[in-house]
């Protein structure tokens, strides 16, 4: 018997043996005389009410204490502190409604269980109370999504001149990371370029691509703005840099961009967390696939002369790949043989008026 035939009977024993307590219960109720029974288990579901209410906004006070080793530490980007004040506002005005409106639900439970003699108020409307509810929380939430739609509009807007740029595509299940090189300006690719030797079908015929350089580890210049160009070759990933507060979507077909400026160097957070292993992270924050886990890639933020050096010394891709030639447009190609097909037809066709497609 395997153990999914015995989980079943498990289950089923456990519904036989609730179905016979609810009857003995029925029987003992109409023994004792139902009016009895039922004030009893008002009174115990009305307290059970109170000590969950309780319960539940105790240990969710407690487990956010309990797990604080685990939060984020601070931001190590400009905009990241915006995002943490963001953060901040965000539960001062909804932390107190949520613990109050929770308590209060079962609060009313218990308070107005079924009593002898007790009747319920007809209250049916109270404009007053109904205006307050409202419009408080219409100007807070207002006051909450501006302040985020600015925000997020310096975060997407348009970078700095002096920004570098980076290229990310996610793929199932790595991250390929390209640097615009010495001239920083990305190469041109396309979709028709990619192949075993040319993954991200860059086009070695636009001088731009020549300097650009792939990398494992992300490096990161001090206090320089940054802008990632985000792309994904398969499905939806993320691109993620938790200390940064950096999170954007990688869309296939759709390029996204983030621009933020690194403020702390990583042996700046070593000494600071005391954590001489510290490393930033570059993670997907996409559920994409069984090996989601693996889009993993160490960070590292140095000083902006010490980027610069290691700038210089990366060797660009196409260097590496041994100098290849130019793609062939396999588009293009095809279009060429319709070409040439078409002109063997005419050909044939002047020959032969029968009309038949003989230099097909
Ligand atoms: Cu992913």
């Amino acid at each position: 018997m395997g153990l999914t035939t015995l989980g079943l009977i498990a289950i089923a024993l456990v519904l036989v043996i609730l179905f016979q307590i609810s009857q003995a219960n029925e029987m003992v109720g109409s023994l004792k005389g139902e009016e009895k029974q039922r004030a009893s288990s008002d009174n115990v579901n009305a307290i059970l009410m109170m000590v969950f209410s309780i319960g539940f906004i105790v240990l969710t006070v407690w487990s956010a204490w309990y797990y604080r080793d685990f939060y984020l530490p601070e931001p190590s980007s400009i905009h990241g502190d915006w995002i943490r004040d963001m953060f901040f506002w965000t539960l001062v005005a909804t932390v107190p409604v949520f613990i109050g409106a929770n308590f209060v639900l079962f609060w009313f439970a218990w308070r107005y269980k079924r009593e002898e003699g007790k009747k319920a108020y007809f209250y049916p409307e109270n404009h007053k109370l109904e205006l307050i509810w409202t419009v408080i929380p219409a100007i807070v939430m207002v006051l909450l999504v501006f302040e985020g739609m600015r925000n997020w509009l310096k975060i997407t807007g348009p970078a700095p001149e002096e920004a570098i740029i980076l290229e990310a595509t996610g793929q199932q299940f790595k991250w390929d990371l390209r640097y615009a090189g010495k001239d920083n300006l990305l190469g041109t690719k396309s979709v028709k370029y990619i192949g075993s030797e040319n993954p991200m079908g860059q086009d070695w015929a636009d001088a731009n691509n020549k300097d650009d350089f792939n990398t494992d580890t992300l490096y990161l210049p001090l206090n320089t703005p940054v802008k990632v160009k985000i792309n994904a070759l398969d499905v939806l990933h993320s691109f993620y840099l938790p200390h940064f507060r950096v999170k954007m979507d990688a869309v296939p077909g759709i390029p996204t961009q983030f621009w933020f400026t690194p403020t702390k160097t990583t042996e700046f957070m070593r000494k600071e967390l005391d954590n001489p292993a510290f490393n930033y992270e570059l993670a997907c924050a996409e559920l994409c696939g069984s090996g989601h886990f693996n889009m993993r890639k160490v960070v590292k933020v140095v000083e902006k002369a010490e980027f610069d050096q290691w700038l210089n010394k990366q060797e660009p891709t196409y260097a590496k790949l041994g100098k290849p030639a130019p793609p062939i447009d396999p588009f293009k190609k095809k279009l060429k043989k319709k070409h040439d097909h078409q002109d063997d037809h005419d050909h044939a066709s002047n020959k032969d008026k029968s009309g038949k497609l003989s230099g097909l």
